[in-house]
């Protein structure tokens, strides 16, 4: 039920995509934004959104449309939020994969889906309240040119998509690989989810399920399954009120899964970092992954896109009005 939620709501933040061509290597009109990727003679490393590779990569800024997109009666947050007015882009090919480093303003970091806080406390007994309300920052880039009428998305989320979480100030995992065509979007093949809900624990309904093995406190917006203990195993004294616990819990067996076990569906490398109100976002992904639901990208070529931003979507209930923006159409040269 929450993955057609997923689907549904995705669906309605890509109604704005439009039904370009098939035909992702026409020669855009001559006003267009053309990203020219230069050949990298070493790869990105993809641990720092700064690498000095991205200091020789030629950014272009693409004007992004503010919009809304309401997506239930209800409209939190009742303020419409900052949604970027351009995003940066830029792309560098090395060694069969092309890398696109994508930067835009937002002046918050949202990525708490579903988070738990303590509300209220009974003696030594937290009361937590489970805000289905909170959600997280998203990104989409979406390419032209797939088969009848396809387009190849990429989607990364500042939480679900982050695998071994932050390190520094850097998000690292993936982006989730998808195709969209006629408000239908569908994840590529792959059965793997890299997070699993927490809780709520099934004996108390009120709390999550999973807690950090070493403290009540706990106020990173990733848990690694590494550092989680189920709720039954630990005490519940010393918590405090306003104390968090991450609606979501990593599942880090996947950071050692084959590239045929992550399947189509993660073949897109992530890293990400938000500083000073502003994203930096660095994506990997094979020129040609050999996948039938991927885009495969020749040298040469020069290939239609977009760029959808969001800020806070609530992906799994209509409770929520997110401000979010969508380039027009743009063009990446590949060398
Ligand atoms: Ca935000
Ligand atoms: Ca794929
Ligand atoms: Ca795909």
């Amino acid at each position: 039920m929450k993955h057609c939620h997923v689907f549904l709501l995705c669906a309605l933040a890509l109604m704005w995509v439009g039904c370009g061509g098939d035909d992702g290597t026409t020669e855009p009109p001559p006003q267009a934004t053309v990203v020219t990727a230069v050949t990298a003679s070493l790869a990105p490393i993809m641990s720092n959104v700064n690498d000095t590779i991205w200091n020789r990569a030629i950014a272009k800024a693409v004007p992004v449309t503010s919009g809304e997109i309401p997506v239930g009666a209800k409209v939190r947050p009742a303020t419409a939020l900052v949604v970027a007015s351009q995003v940066n882009v830029q792309a560098t090919v090395h060694g069969g994969n092309v890398y696109l480093r994508l930067m835009w303003a937002d002046p918050t970091f949202d990525a708490w889906p579903h988070i738990w806080v303590v509300d209220s406390m009974a003696g030594a007994t937290p009361y937590f309240e489970h805000l289905i309300t909170e959600s997280q920052d998203q990104l989409f880039v979406l390419f032209r040119g797939m088969p009848s009428s396809q387009w190849d998305v990429w989607h990364w989320q500042a939480h679900s998509t982050a695998l071994a979480g932050q390190v520094g100030g850097v998000i690292t995992g993936f982006a989730e690989d998808a195709t969209y065509v006629s408000n239908v979007f569908t994840t590529d093949a792959g059965n793997l989810d890299l997070v699993r809900p927490n809780g709520p624990y099934m004996e108390t309904f009120n709390r999550p399920t999973y807690l950090h093995e070493d403290t009540m406190a706990f106020h990173g917006f990733i848990m690694p399954e590494s550092e989680a203990d189920s709720l039954d195993q630990l005490p519940l004294s010393g918590w405090q009120v306003h104390d968090t616990v991450p609606g979501y819990i990593t599942d880090q067996s996947l950071a050692d899964s084959s590239a045929v076990a992550l399947g189509s569906r993660w073949d897109i490398a992530a890293v990400a970092r938000h500083s000073a109100g502003q994203y930096t976002v660095v994506l990997r992904r094979a020129l040609n992954t050999g996948y039938i639901d991927d885009l495969a990208m020749a040298a040469g070529t020069r290939l239609a896109m977009k760029v959808v931003l969001t800020n806070k979507l609530d992906p799994d209930f209509a409770h929520g009005l997110s401000d979010q923006g969508i380039t027009g159409l743009f063009y990446l040269q590949l060398p």
